[in-house]
């Protein structure tokens, strides 16, 4: 089985906990001297860089936010001159506000390389044919994964996201060995390709899979695995951390986590207190090796358990286990990012409706459907033309927020129920 990199990924875990520690002690120095926002998060929690000796110390280091990012946009938490960012990335925020992430060339290179650790540990090599289908441009996916493939020599196939029909055209004309999308639209690809009569089971030269961005199940891989013929595999990140970043190994027994470039952290909700091996708990994640954007116990928002033990590939770097959900109100439809208060956002602007809605996501085939429920507010015209241009009217500005299509549904006043408490926003009527 080949490593890309034996000696890290088979350090004995005790050097790496080592060497772990070294890099956080310099990285709370990096980011007290640099950062105006981590110099005063430290002093108002009371901890100087000199308080924190070594890895042991881990726990008196405040945490930070997704909101963290909101407040100081657009770059009030990076490290490094604007000139020495040499790509950024943005995703939408619940305001509709986006956090906007940057990188150091450095740091694109370290991105690269865990993605290529991950690729060799599938089994990819410069021998392959890697077709990018996740979106290319502020999201992280395509360039991400894209460069992940040409620093392990495979031909890269940028196709994006969308046109499904050309995409199988080329998946079998170019003879491409492996794909990286989100587990639904590659569900999505498997049926267009039966209707195409080109099954890719039977009729292409696919057989490795890295699918990610979204929440997916055991049985979902199995489905996947049966019908195309191909090796199926989880990949997880999130944009602040760089974007897509670890990938399973051949085993299929959780996602290698690089411990040299990132300290990950299972923390019970409630205590803030590390929970065991197998326990399912809030991901925090502390940056090791990042450059523009360190991160310093980033809670991550995902519930999520880890396993330690050295894996049977023989890499002794923790397994990040499926992902359990959110802690947070975000829900992923797609593969992106979506916060009811960035539907609240768009409807306030529209007199002609309520303030009450609810998003409603079903799974048509294998694609996921999103509507927004809203209710028509009295003032609202009963003309029939107005009502079109308003229902495109709002489709149009969900869409610019949330770079995704959702179906708006008028519904009669006083339909979508209201609560005493929170306030329920989403019906999720997927199964996994
Ligand atoms: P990306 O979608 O590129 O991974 P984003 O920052 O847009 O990055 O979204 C990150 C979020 O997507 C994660 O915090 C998590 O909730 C979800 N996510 C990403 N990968 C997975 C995965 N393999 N399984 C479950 N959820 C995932
Ligand atoms: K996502
Ligand atoms: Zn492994």
């Amino acid at each position: 089985m080949p490593y890309r990199n034996p000696e890290i990924e088979t350090m004995d875990p005790k050097d790496l906990r080592q060497m772990q520690s070294e890099k956080l002690v310099k990285l709370v120095k990096y980011v007290y001297d640099r950062s105006p926002f981590y110099k005063k998060r430290f002093d108002e929690f009371g901890v100087k860089p000199e308080d924190i000796k070594s890895i042991d110390d881990l726990g008196k280091l405040p945490f930070t936010m997704k909101q963290d990012l909101r407040d100081t946009y657009p770059n009030g938490m990076f490290c490094v001159k604007n000139t020495d960012v040499v790509r950024y990335h943005a995703s939408s925020g619940t305001t509709g506000k986006p956090t906007v992430v940057g990188y150091t060339q450095n740091d694109l290179d370290l991105w690269a390389e865990s993605l290529a650790r991950g690729m060799t540990a599938v089994g990819l090599s410069e021998d392959d044919i890697i077709q990018v289908s996740y979106g290319y441009g502020l999201f992280t996916g395509g360039l991400g994964v894209h460069y992940g493939s040409e620093k392990i020599g495979a031909t890269t196939l940028p196709a994006s996201s969308g046109n499904t029909e050309r995409q199988i055209t080329l998946m079998k004309d170019l003879d491409v060995t492996a794909i990286c999308c989100t587990p639904s639209y590659f569900s999505y690809l498997i049926e267009a390709a039966e209707q195409m009569d080109c099954s890719i089971k039977n009729k292409t030269k696919l057989r490795v899979g890295i699918f990610g961005a979204e929440p997916w199940s055991e049985s979902l891989r199995k489905r996947i695995e049966e019908r195309s013929g191909i090796k199926a595999y989880d990949v997880f990140g999130t944009s602040e951390l760089s974007g897509p970043l670890f990938i399973e190994c051949e085993m299929q027994e959780g996602m290698h986590i690089w411990s040299d470039m990132f300290l990950f952290e299972i923390l019970d909700p409630e205590t803030n207190e590390p929970v065991p091996d197998g326990t399912v708990g809030e991901l925090v994640v502390t940056t090791l090796m990042k450059e523009a954007l360190p991160l310093v116990r980033y809670r991550v928002g995902d519930l999520a358990s880890l396993e330690t033990a050295v894996c049977k590939c023989g890499r002794t770097h923790p397994r990040l286990m499926r992902l359990k959900g959110r802690s947070d109100d975000m829900v992923i439809v797609r593969g992106i990012n979506v916060f009811p208060g960035q539907v609240e956002y768009v409807l306030v602007k529209f007199p002609e409706v309520s303030p009450h809605f609810m998003i409603v996501i079903d799974r048509e085939g294998e694609l996921d459907n999103m509507a927004v429920q809203v209710e028509l507010a009295d003032m609202a015209s009963d003309k029939l033309d107005d009502y079109y241009k308003l229902k495109s009217g709002i489709q149009h500005e969900l869409k610019s927020i949330l770079n995704l299509h959702a179906d708006v549904e008028f519904v009669a006043p006083g339909t979508i129920p209201r609560s005493e408490g929170k306030a329920k926003r989403v019906i999720d009527k997927r199964q996994y």
